[in-house]
């Protein structure tokens, strides 16, 4: 360097071309005092989407799309994929003799069942059966194909840690290159089902959560996934929840009932089908108008293992 760097000015300049940013002067921020507000709270109607999925079941059939799915794109400015910051969430329809070819993938997957019987989903050489209220995990790399061979229109919401994937930069995805697994087991049960009828029993004798967000709440796994925490919960007629935040990032998918839940100021209502995003410490309650039972899929997993985690009950439960 021949010039000396003298005044703030000749300092500034100097940065140019080296890719370098001084910390008393960013253009952006970089630390801030508490999680700031930027993915929003937001509600997708299963009654809307439906009607959508099955034009597109009409159009689009597998050799087009590997999957038949509709992604829940967060409405925040500037976001084309994500539901929260770490998640997507998608509708997807299988149609009667319909299949969709293996493939692996390093996001961690999972599905919640809303409709429909007669589909199976293949996990590393396992078929298993996917009926309403079921959660179906598939692990990152694990090999995954679905098909029908009942004769109903089978409605699932998926959800993946893909957004987390594309942030950390370890996508890695394959198709099979046999298309199907070759020597797949059927299997009734296995550690990546958990069934309804099991979840219910279980709901009966289940704790109420300590932040006063359920009436009664099971979790699925421990965690289910790597990244992914499931809880189910039940929330009976008239019940109005704690007020709560975390900086874990939700998605909830209303397997049953009828409410609305108040994210900061929103309302939004919700019924069977519905799927919501309440991002990273969005203060949130809901109130129940018919016996309700609700998946919660969140990021806790994530969020622990790095010792951000951090919760807060505002007022408790009114039982
Ligand atoms: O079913 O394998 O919604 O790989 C997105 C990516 C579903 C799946 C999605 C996927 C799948
Ligand atoms: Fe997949």
């Amino acid at each position: 360097m021949t010039q000396k760097l003298d005044s703030l000015e000749l300092l500034y300049k100097a940065f140019d071309g080296l890719s370098v940013e001084g910390g008393w002067h960013r253009r952006a921020p970089a630390l801030w005092p508490e999680p700031r507000k930027n993915f929003v709270p937001f509600r997708w109607r299963y009654a809307d989407v439906k009607p959508i999925l099955d034009a597109a079941g009409d159009l689009v059939d597998h050799a087009m799309a590997d999957r038949r799915n509709l992604t829940m794109t967060n409405p925040v400015e500037g976001n084309l994929y994500a539901t929260v910051r770490s998640m997507v969430a998608a509708y997807q329809l299988i149609k009667p003799g319909e299949t969709a070819d293996a493939h692996r993938h390093t996001p961690n997957a999972l599905r919640i069942i809303l409709e429909g019987k007669g589909t199976y989903t293949v996990v590393n050489g396992m078929r298993v059966e996917m009926r309403p209220g079921d959660v179906l995990l598939t692990p990152s790399w694990a090999w995954h194909s679905h098909s029908s061979n009942g004769n109903e229109d089978c409605y699932w919401v998926d959800v993946l840690d893909v957004p987390l994937v594309h942030l950390m930069e370890g996508m890695f995805f394959e198709r099979h290159p046999d298309k199907l697994e070759p020597n797949v087991v059927d299997a009734d049960s296995s550690p990546i089902a958990f069934r309804w009828e099991d979840s219910v029993a279980a709901l009966e004798t289940a704790q109420a959560p300590a932040n006063g967000m359920a009436e009664r709440e099971i979790q699925l796994g421990n965690p289910a996934l790597r990244t992914v925490a499931l809880h189910v919960q039940r929330l009976n007629a008239g019940f109005r929840s704690a007020q709560y935040r975390t900086t874990a990032n939700s998605i909830f998918t209303v397997i049953q009932g009828r409410g609305r839940t108040v994210v900061d100021d929103e309302v939004i209502e919700w019924s069977m089908g519905d799927v919501i995003a309440v991002p990273a410490w969005r203060t949130y309650r809901h109130e129940v108008d018919s016996e309700s039972f609700m998946v919660r899929s969140s990021d806790e997993p994530v969020m622990r293992s790095i010792d951000m985690l951090r919760e807060e009950v505002l007022t408790p439960a009114i039982a």
